[in-house]
């Protein structure tokens, strides 16, 4: 197999808003992409959006859009996230792109034709009955259930869905994908998942179904177009049709064919991407992954996020109180890459300060410091060697290895580990060798070593954290007279690289340190009611108010007017047009699509020459404010009691 590499996320959903959920697999994978290419491995990183099925088609219906201009503008919101956590992938694929489609329809036909090892056809059809999740876009089973019969993750009710579909003879392969699994030649990690999946061949699997006849906004089956492509069968390929399956033979053949294939992914899509991708490939001939990687699932102060909690953390949000760069740190470093963990934004500020204000940043600034003071800005010959120089050179040589082999293990904690352990331990030298003391007492010669010593350091570190970090990476470098991208991984072994006489100067703090805020105290904002004189209110009263369920289909500040947002929402079929002082509070973009309370029977007013015909609610406490919304997607119009 050749040097290169190719390695995927999942397509997400675009019914569901881009968050750090999201974010934690595609930063990942931008992390190990940008690492390999330092390693001189060429790679090719995917990810992309999942657009097919009823879900789509029933938010779309109740948002007043067609399926296409939803998914046209949720995919463009993933987009946008990526842009804002630096992610450089190489290709963006869409379920709904033509080339995408034309790809899955050759696979399923592929599939059609060919007959399984033991020579029945690989495609059949039959009848099915089961319970549906539209949420989860799959069959549940009795015991998948809650005890009230709801789904687990969603809490709704499944709907029991009997039709005429195709299905794949999933059992023919069986045997040959456990086998692959456990010579590790289709290798899962971490292991406990490896073995979790060896238990799912233990409970018994049987032939799933590929078709669904219900569905409308679906890719047709080319053998019987009255049934549209069961979502997984649409979803899956996305790793093939993007690398050119249906139309690029020699793409295809250079990063499916002959790369090492990785697919990342969370716990929830297991088996999908474990079993029946693989018995997919095998039906057709082709080669299987040759790794599939569980990453962690986090949930957020204890709880999993979800929109009805109100808990849900957009990319944006981490990159408007970090920075990208150390959103993209903070995001893979609360807890290891393979195991769950809980996330509270206290924790991401105090991660913050003592690794990047404190370990990084305020190293850079010291020496940067100590520099402009004692040599004018410029960096002195290190011309005094001792042994503590070369301890720390052989520190460093260790954290270098160390990174190297964290990356082939899928292990960016470890990676960040290893440019970290640099950084303490830069501290340590520093620290130890006073530099303080030495420039007191004029000791300039030792001085010039230890300044020079750390300042090749932090060199090291800006090549190490390259691919956290890259645009304060590359700013470090610039300041030290340096490439902003290092060119391979060996110039940080190098130990003398910076040029003497140069002058380095940093305006500004790398990572200046940040306040926690204190936590979230929302109080109800109850604006809508009349109070009595006692501040109690007749229920008759307050049944007056109408409040009802509206969807936001689109968003824009108001010209000259900081606090306001001009926005149109569909209460059921109404359209009406609301003036909200929330643009300190929410960006455009991140109001889409949400479902808010309003209050349906306000008099019109006019806000600045803008007519509003509605008001919605909000919580507010201390200077944060949050959407009031409902627990479960109910469709806009729905009326609150
Ligand atoms: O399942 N913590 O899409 P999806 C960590 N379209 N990762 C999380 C997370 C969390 N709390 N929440 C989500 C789908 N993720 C299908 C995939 S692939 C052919 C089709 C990440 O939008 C995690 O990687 O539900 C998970 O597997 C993925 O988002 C699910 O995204």
């Amino acid at each position: 197999m050749s040097n290169s590499y190719y390695i995927t996320t999942p397509i997400y959903y675009v019914n569901d808003r881009p968050h750090i959920g999201h974010g934690y697999c595609t930063v990942a994978a931008d992390v190990l992409t940008r690492y390999r290419r330092l390693l001189g491995r060429e790679s090719f990183f995917l990810t992309g959006t999942d657009e097919h099925g009823s879900k789509v088609e029933k938010a779309a219906e109740s948002s007043g859009v067609s399926p296409k201009e939803l998914v046209d503008r949720n995919s463009d919101l993933f987009k946008e996230s990526w842009r804002a956590l630096l992610v450089e992938n190489d290709y963006f694929v869409r379920t709904t792109d033509e080339r995408h489609e034309k790809a899955v329809q050759k696979l399923i036909s592929r599939l059609h034709e060919a007959t399984t090892p033991d020579g029945q056809p690989v495609i059949y059809p039959g009848d099915y009955r089961g319970l549906y999740c539209l949420g989860c876009e799959k069959f549940l089973t009795e015991k998948d259930l809650t005890s009230e019969g709801l789904c687990p993750d969603h809490l709704t009710k499944p709907e029991l869905l009997s039709e005429k579909n195709y299905f794949f003879r999933l059992t023919s392969y069986l045997d040959r994908v456990r086998e692959l699994i456990e010579s590790d030649r289709l290798k899962i990690l971490p292991r406990e998942r490896k073995n979790e999946v060896l238990g799912l061949f233990k409970q018994g699997l049987e032939d799933f179904s590929i078709s669904r006849e219900k569905v409308r906004w679906g890719i047709p089956i080319p053998f019987d177009p009255s049934q549209k492509a069961y979502v997984w069968v649409d979803a899956l390929p996305n790793y093939i049709s993007a690398v050119g399956f249906g139309d690029d033979p020699s793409a295809f053949s250079k990063w499916w064919r002959n790369s090492h294939v990785t697919h990342l992914i969370g716990k929830d899509i297991l088996k999908f991407h474990t079993i029946f991708w693989p018995a997919m490939l095998l039906a057709i001939g082709e080669k299987v992954p040759d790794l599939i990687f569980i990453h962690g699932y986090f949930t957020v102060s204890g709880q999993k996020m979800s929109k009805s909690l109100g808990n849900v953390i957009s990319n944006h949000d981490l990159v408007e109180r970090f920075g990208p760069d150390a959103a993209r740190y903070l995001l893979l470093n609360m807890f290891p890459f393979g195991t769950d963990g809980d996330i509270r934004i206290s924790d991401f500020y105090k991660k913050y300060n003592s690794d990047l204000a404190n370990d990084f940043g305020n190293l850079v600034s010291r020496a940067l410091k100590l520099l402009e003071s004692n040599f004018a800005g410029k960096i002195p010959p290190a011309s005094e060697l001792r042994g503590d120089e070369t301890a720390l050179r052989e520190f460093i040589g260790g954290a270098i290895a160390k990174c190297r082999a964290e990356i082939d293990a899928i292990n960016p904690n470890g990676a960040a580990e290893s440019f970290m352990s640099v950084c303490r331990e830069l501290n340590r030298y520093f620290d130890s060798q006073k530099p303080w003391a030495l420039a007191k007492e004029k000791e300039l010669t030792r001085l010039g070593t230890v300044l020079r010593t750390t300042l090749e350091g932090i060199r090291t570190v800006s090549v190490l954290a390259h691919p956290y970090m890259p645009t304060k990476c590359a700013e470090i470098r610039k300041t030290l007279g340096l490439t902003p991208q290092p060119a391979s991984i060996s110039e940080a072994a190098e130990p003398f690289v910076l040029h003497e006489g140069f002058e380095a100067k940093l305006s500004t703090a790398v990572f200046p340190r940040l306040e926690t805020p204190p936590d979230r105290d929302i109080a109800a904002h109850t604006a809508a009611a009349p109070a009595c004189s006692d501040g109690l209110i007749d229920i008759a009263e307050f049944g007056k108010v109408q409040l009802r369920v509206a969807e936001i289909l689109a968003a824009e500040p108001v010209p000259k007017a900081d606090k306001l947002l001009k926005l149109q929402i569909a209460i059921g079929s109404d359209r009406r047009q609301i003036v909200a002082g929330i643009a300190q509070h929410y960006k455009p973009d991140q109001l889409v699509g949400r479902k808010i309370i309003v209050v349906a029977n306000l008099k019109p007013a006019k806000l600045r020459g803008i007519e509003s015909n509605g008001m919605l609610l909000a919580a507010k406490g201390g200077d944060k404010l949050a959407l009031l919304t409902v627990d479960f997607d109910l469709p806009s119009g729905a009326t609150i009691s």
